[in-house]
């Protein structure tokens, strides 16, 4: 992409009205725009993030065996009558009339509205288990929407919901996200530690919240420093190894780490002091195992192995997708900018030429753009006229892994500037060897 083409709104100054550096970070770089309180556009550079996101927790779903499709935002609030949630959910939910004088609402999560759907589809014990997932925007009318997207009114959520004959069955699902979940966040470049927790309105009584740390967190988080040891990949691991499951989940449960919410003092004390860690984080996910709660609630029954009728137990398992934006910065930037794991950034390389009035550099760069492009590394060309300290500040601003540069200078010698965006790094580097560098 050329930035003399794009529309990348990139600001000088810090917005005053931003607290958090991600934020801040957010709204300089050009990736949102507020367009009311707690709700915003997402800018092309956020929404290449954004997508990128989407796509890693989509392949992870994907692996684990969840199954996508596609679920309206708008909700009738019937389901919500069903379940006894209607009036329980309180002035969060946004509730809309239609023009019929029919009440409907922006839906906050859909456990009502998939236990529905399925209901009469699912008939026996053959037809479970089944994982369903949607990644669809959500409204909650936050008291206090701040921090940007982390707490925003309406936020991209990815929100699976799982059905099972038995618990034995829902445990060996929410242990299958609970393991998708430490490969995506992973994958992300980013460590979120998961964390007992309060099932709070989705209900249920084992819930683990995903904290990724950071000191402007809304959550303060106590844990054992044995969690920095354990290898959250767990690539031996397969989802249809039962036992392995099992041992993964006891695991995190023999290694202490909870929220404000659900800390406790007793366990916290046997602990050696030298283990253990306080601190703040961001909530990036949260699952949810809450049996028969919806589907006893709305009817959902399926005949059993036996001939009896069965009421399938559930789980709900959630992830912040647009939080993850401003999380992914809050822990990755530094005085310049954002500094944006490979994963997830919005492009892998930023080309910039020094002097734009230079006929051999502007040869070279675009020479350099084509061969970029036409193998496949995503590249933002600042290709405008403009001064090279100020594209090399919004380079670094944009934080995107890999920036090479282009000056008179180095030419002379046959050379361009490799720069490595979080290190720092710098090498010099023939132009016909970059494309090589950067592909290997
Ligand atoms: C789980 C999936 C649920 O809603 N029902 C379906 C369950 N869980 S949750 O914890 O309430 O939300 C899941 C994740 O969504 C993100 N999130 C938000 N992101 C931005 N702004 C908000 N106001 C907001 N509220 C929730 C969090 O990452 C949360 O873990």
């Amino acid at each position: 992409m050329r930035v003399s083409r794009c529309f990348l709104p990139v600001l000088k100054e810090s917005p005053a009205d931003a607290q958090i550096v991600s934020h801040k970070l957010m709204l300089r770089a050009g990736l949102v725009r507020q367009t009311a309180a707690g709700i915003y556009a997402w800018l092309p550079i956020g929404f290449r993030v954004l997508k990128k996101i989407e796509q890693i927790v989509r392949e992870e779903q994907d692996r684990a065996g969840a199954q996508e499709m596609l679920m309206p935002t708008i909700q009738s609030a019937d389901l919500w009558k069903e379940s006894g949630r209607y009036d329980a959910y309180g002035p969060e939910m946004l509730r809309i009339k239609d023009r019929h004088d029919r009440e409907m609402l922006y839906g906050p999560t859909n456990e009502e509205m998939l236990t529905a759907i399925v209901r009469d589809d699912l008939k026996s014990y053959r037809d479970l288990p089944r994982n369903l997932y949607h990644i669809q925007w959500k409204f909650r009318d936050e008291v206090r929407p701040r921090f940007g997207v982390m707490r925003g009114r309406e936020f991209l959520m990815k929100d699976a919901y799982s059905f099972d004959l038995d618990e034995e069955g829902a445990r060996l699902s929410y242990y299958r996200q609970l393991l998708a979940y430490l490969r995506t966040f992973q994958r992300m470049g980013i460590q979120a530690v998961p964390m007992k927790a309060d099932s709070g309105p989705i209900g249920g009584d084992l819930s683990h919240e995903f904290i990724v740390l950071a000191p402007t967190g809304e959550s303060e988080v106590f844990y054992d420093a044995a969690f920095e040891a354990i290898d959250w990949n767990q690539k031996h691991l397969d989802y249809t190894d039962e036992a392995g499951l099992h041992g993964l989940f006891a695991q995190v449960s023999a290694t202490y780490a909870a929220t404000d919410e659900t800390h406790d003092e007793a366990r916290w004390a046997e602990l050696p002091e030298e283990r253990r860690r306080t601190g703040r984080g961001i909530e990036v996910g949260h699952i949810f195992y809450f049996g028969d709660k919806y589907s006893a609630a709305m009817g959902l029954k399926v005949s059993g192995q036996d001939g009896n009728m069965v009421t399938p137990m559930m789980g709900s398992y959630g992830i912040g997708v647009s939080r993850l934006v401003g999380a992914i910065i809050e822990a990755s930037h530094d005085d310049a900018g954002i500094v944006w794991p490979e994963e997830v950034a919005p492009w892998q390389v930023g080309l910039v030429t020094m002097r734009a009035d230079d006929a051999t550099s502007v040869d070279v760069a675009e020479d350099l753009y084509a061969r970029l492009t036409a193998a496949g590394v995503e590249t933002l060309y600042d290709d405008r006229d403009e001064r090279g300290g100020v594209k090399l500040g919004s380079m670094d601003l944009i934080g995107l892994p890999w920036q090479v540069i282009i000056g008179p200078r180095g030419l002379a010698h046959g050379v361009v500037e490799l720069k490595n965006r979080r290190t720092g790094e710098k090498i010099e580097i023939s132009p016909d060897a970059v494309v090589g560098r950067l592909t290997s």
